[in-house]
C-alpha cells in the first residue's frame, strides 16, 4: 500500500510518498499527495513544501497498470495534482533523487525549485509506450531545457543524466548524495521566502527555430519504419509550446487520450509487462537459492561460441575458452577480437575497455583447465554424437555444484542431462545469433534442473542484460518450434505463386525485422537441411517443401556462400533477386503439378502470422511456455516480431481469436495447401469458441482491471 509521510522540518513541510518498487502515481499516491498539499497550505507552521520519494528514487511516472481502468481518470488525476502543485501559494521544491521519469518529471517540473542528486536520472520514455507525455511534459520541459534537448529527451524517450542537465533552469541545484537536506536548506531560505513561488507556465518559449526544429525532426521521423505515431504526435505538440500555455496543455492532452487507443500503444504497454513477467517462474521464489559465479567456461569458439564468449566478457565475466585444436581456437580468438575491435571502430567501446575485456579470456585446449568455472556453456556442432563427447567430459571435470549448460537450438535437453551423472545441474541456454547483441535468452529447463539452477541461470541471464524465457524441453523449444511452422509455410507460398521478395517485402511492412527469406539466407541453409532430414527420418508424416533441399543441392546456403534465395554479388546488405532461383522456383512447381496463382500481400502476412500462433497455442497447451505472453517475448526479443503489435499471442488477441479460427479454417480448404498442418490448435479453437483470449494474466493493457 501507498504511504505518504507529513512531517514537519522547522518552517518546512516535508511530503514523502512511497509506493513500491517504483513510486508509480497510482490514484492512492496522487489523492495522498493532493491531501498533504492541502495540509501544508492550511498548516501556519509551514512556509514552503518539500515534495519527495521515498526508498532512494523520485518516481517512475503514472501507473501503467492503471492505463485503461476507471483509476487512471479518477480524481484526483495527476493533471489535477500537478496544477496544485504549480499553483500552490507557498514555494514547492522538488528532491529528486535517482529514478524521475514520465509522470514523475511531469510533477517534478511543476514545481517551483528542484534539486536532485548527480546520480539521478531524468526522462520522458512515454514514447515507448506508445503514448506522449501527458500531464504537460511537452509544454513545461522545454520551457525548462530549450526546445532542441526536449525535442531529443521526448521523441528518444531516453534518460537523461542530472549532470547533463546542471546547467539548464530545470535544475536549481545538483548536490552528491541525497538531496532532501539540500532541499529544505533551499525550502528555508530567504531567496525563496521573499519572491512569489515562479511558474514554469510563465516562463515565456520564444525560441525562433521552434518549427524548424520541429520540421526537421518531423522529416527524419518520416524515413522510419514503422511510422509510428506517438513521436509525431509529441512533436506537434511541442510545436504548440509555442502557442498560449493552455492551448498547449489541452492539445497535448488530446493526443494522449488518442494514443492511448492506439493498438501500437497497446502493444508496447503489453511488451512492457511481457518482459517483466517473464521473471516469473514456476517453483522459484526470491528465497530460492542462487549459487555465485564467478568464473565461466564456453565449449567451441564458432560463431555461436564466440559471442556467447562476448556476452560474458562484456559482463565483466573470466571466463576460459575450450577448443579441440589450435587452429579452431585461434580462429575463435580472432573472431572475439574482431568483434571487440569492431565497437573500437564505432566508437561503442574504448581501447583501454576493450583491452580488460581481452584479458578476461583464458584460451584453452583442455577441458580440465576450464573444470574450476561456476558455469559452462557448451556451443558445439548441433549432433548428439558430439555433445555426448563433450557431456561426458565435462562430467568427468567440472567441480561440484558447477552449471552446466548447452546452447543446442534443437536437441532434447533431458537426453543431454542424461549424458552426466549430474542431470540436475544441467540445462539450456540458447543464445541467439550475435549472441552478444540479440537479447533474448531461452533458458531450457530440463526435466531434473533444480529451481537453485534454474534461479542462477536467471540470474546470469539479467547479469548479460538479456531477457530471459524459460521453455520446457520439446524440438526447438519455443522460438525454433514456431519458426519451423513459419518457414514451412513461406515454402508453401513459394510453391503456391509468391515470390521470396514478395513475401520478405510484405513481411517487412507488417514489421519484421526481415522477411523469412532474408533470414533463411542471413542464417545459413545447412544447419536447416540438417534439422529437416533429421525431422523426416523421426517424424512419420512429416510434410515440408523440399524446395530448400533444392537450393542447398546448387551450393546456395546462403550470404555466406554469396548466394541464397538472392545474389548478393554487393555484399550482404544488398540481396538481389536471383534469375538461378526464379529457374529453380518455376521447375519445382512443374515437378509438384502446382500453377502459380497471384497472392495477396494479406495472405501472406495472415498465413505467416497464424502459422506461428497456431503453433504458438500449442506449445502453450503444451506446457513449453508458463503464459502466452513468454511466447510475446521471445519473438519480440530474438525473431524481429515488431514491438508495436506486441507479439504474436498478443496480435492474435487484438485480431479476436474467433476470426483466427474461421481464416486458419480456410487455409485448410486450400487445395495445395497442407491441411494437417492448418489444423487449429486445441486451445485455439476452446478459446475462440469460448470468446476469450490467449492472454489470461490480466496484466494486458486491455484487460487489466487493477
Ligand atoms: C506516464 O507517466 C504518463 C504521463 O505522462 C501522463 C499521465 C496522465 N507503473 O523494470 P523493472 C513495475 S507513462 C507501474 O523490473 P528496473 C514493473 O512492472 C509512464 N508499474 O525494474 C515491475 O513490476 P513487477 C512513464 C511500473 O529497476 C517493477 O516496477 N514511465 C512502472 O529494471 C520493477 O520494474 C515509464 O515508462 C510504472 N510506471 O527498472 C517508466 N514502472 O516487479 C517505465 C515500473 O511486478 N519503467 N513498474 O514485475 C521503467 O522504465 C523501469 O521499470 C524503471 C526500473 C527504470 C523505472
Amino acid at each position: 500500500m501507498p504511504e505518504i509521510d507529513y512531517r514537519l522540518a522547522r518552517t518546512v513541510a516535508v511530503i514523502s510518498f512511497a509506493n513500491p518498487p517504483v513510486n508509480g502515481l497510482s490514484q492512492a499516491v496522487r489523492a495522498g499527495i493532493s491531501a498533504a498539499l492541502r495540509r501544508a497550505q492550511a498548516d501556519p507552521s509551514a512556509q514552503a513544501i518539500v515534495l519527495t520519494g521515498a526508498g532512494g528514487l523520485f518516481s517512475a511516472g503514472a501507473d501503467i497498470r492503471e492505463f485503461g481502468t476507471p483509476a487512471s481518470m479518477a480524481d484526483p488525476t495527476l493533471r489535477d495534482l500537478i496544477h496544485l502543485v504549480e499553483t500552490s501559494a507557498k514555494p514547492v521544491i522538488a528532491a529528486i533523487a535517482g529514478t524521475c521519469l514520465g509522470g514523475g518529471l511531469e510533477l517534478a517540473l511543476a514545481a517551483h525549485y528542484r534539486v536532485a542528486s548527480a546520480d539521478a536520472k531524468l526522462g520522458l520514455p512515454e514514447v515507448k509506450l506508445g503514448l506522449l507525455p501527458g500531464a504537460g511534459g511537452t509544454q513545461r520541459l522545454p520551457r525548462l531545457v530549450g526546445v532542441e534537448r526536449a525535442i531529443n529527451m521526448i521523441v528518444s524517450g531516453e534518460p537523461v543524466p542530472a549532470t547533463d542537465l546542471a546547467s539548464t533552469a530545470l535544475l536549481d541545484l545538483l548536490v552528491d548524495g541525497d538531496p532532501l537536506a539540500r532541499a529544505v536548506e533551499l525550502a528555508a531560505s530567504s531567496a525563496v521566502a521573499t519572491k512569489p513561488p515562479p511558474m514554469t507556465r510563465d516562463i515565456p518559449l520564444d525560441d525562433p527555430n521552434l518549427t524548424t526544429l520541429c520540421q526537421a525532426i518531423r522529416a527524419r521521423l518520416e524515413t522510419q519504419r514503422p511510422l509510428l505515431p506517438a513521436p509525431m504526435r509529441a512533436v506537434d505538440a511541442i510545436e504548440a509550446a509555442g502557442r498560449p500555455f493552455d492551448e498547449g496543455l489541452s492539445l497535448e492532452r488530446r493526443a494522449f487520450l488518442e494514443l492511448m487507443e492506439t493498438p501500437e500503444s497497446k502493444g508496447l504497454r503489453h511488451a512492457f509487462f511481457a518482459e517483466r513477467a517473464t521473471a516469473k517462474v514456476d517453483g522459484i521464489t526470491p528465497s530460492t537459492p542462487v549459487r555465485p559465479l564467478h568464473q565461466a567456461a564456453v565449449i567451441g569458439a564458432g560463431t555461436m561460441g564466440a559471442g556467447i564468449a562476448v556476452a560474458l566478457l562484456d559482463a565483466g565475466m573470466p571466463l576460459w575458452l575450450v577448443e579441440a585444436d589450435q587452429d579452431a581456437l585461434d580462429r575463435g580468438l580472432t573472431r572475439i577480437a574482431g568483434i571487440f575491435d569492431g565497437q573500437v571502430k564505432k566508437g561503442k567501446l574504448t581501447a583501454g575497455e576493450r583491452d580488460r575485456r581481452l584479458a578476461l579470456l583464458r584460451p584453452t585446449l583442455s577441458y580440465e583447465a576450464a573444470g574450476h568455472a561456476d558455469v559452462v556453456i557448451e556451443a558445439v556442432f548441433e549432433s548428439l554424437t558430439v555433445k555426448r563427447e563433450v557431456f561426458t567430459a565435462l562430467d568427468r571435470v567440472m567441480k561440484p555444484g558447477a552449471i552446466l549448460a548447452t546452447n543446442t537450438s534443437t536437441l532434447d535437453v533431458n537426453t543431454i542431462a542424461d549424458f552426466t551423472r549430474r542431470p540436475s545441474d544441467v540445462l539450456g541456454l540458447h543464445f541467439f545469433s550475435p549472441a552478444n547483441v540479440m537479447r533474448l535468452l531461452e533458458v531450457v529447463r530440463g526435466r531434473a534442473t533444480t529451481p537453485e539452477v534454474l534461479a542462477t541461470a536467471l540470474a546470469l541471464g539479467k547479469a548479460l542484460r538479456k531477457v530471459a524465457v524459460v521453455s520446457g524441453v520439446c524440438d526447438g523449444f519455443i522460438g525454433n518450434r514456431m519458426l519451423e511452422a513459419y518457414t514451412r509455410q513461406a515454402w508453401y507460398l513459394v510453391e503456391e505463386g509468391a515470390t521470396p521478395q514478395q513475401i520478405d517485402q510484405a513481411m517487412e511492412a507488417f514489421g519484421m525485422a526481415m522477411g523469412p527469406f532474408r533470414v533463411g539466407d542471413l542464417v545459413g541453409h545447412d544447419v536447416s537441411l540438417a534439422i529437416r532430414q533429421r525431422r523426416r527420418a523421426e517424424r512419420p508424416g512429416y510434410l515440408c517443401s523440399t524446395l530448400p533441399d533444392k537450393l542447398c543441392q546448387l551450393g546456395r546456403l546462403g550470404q555466406k556462400t554469396g548466394a541464397g534465395w538472392y545474389d548478393y554479388p554487393e555484399g550482404p546488405r544488398r540481396p538481389i533477386a536471383s534469375a538461378v532461383v526464379e529457374e529453380l522456383i518455376t521447375s519445382h512447381r512443374a515437378e509438384i503439378g502446382v500453377a502459380p496463382r497471384r497472392i495477396e500481400d494479406s495472405e501472406i502476412t495472415d498465413r505467416l502470422v497464424y502459422a506461428l500462433l497456431n503453433e504458438g497455442a500449442r506449445i502453450l497447451e503444451d506446457g513449453i511456455a508458463a503464459r502466452s505472453s513468454d511466447i510475446d517475448v521471445v519473438y519480440l526479443a530474438g525473431y524481429g516480431f515488431p514491438r508495436p503489435r506486441g507479439g504474436p499471442m498478443f496480435y492474435a488477441d487484438q485480431v479476436g481469436l474467433d476470426r483466427v479460427l474461421r481464416r486458419v479454417r480456410e487455409f485448410a480448404r486450400n487445395p495445395h495447401g497442407d491441411p494437417a498442418f492448418w489444423t487449429p490448435a486445441p486451445l485455439l479453437k476452446r478459446l475462440a469458441e469460448a470468446g476469450e483470449r490467449f492472454d489470461q494474466t490480466g496484466d494486458s493493457p486491455s484487460t487489466s482491471t487493477k
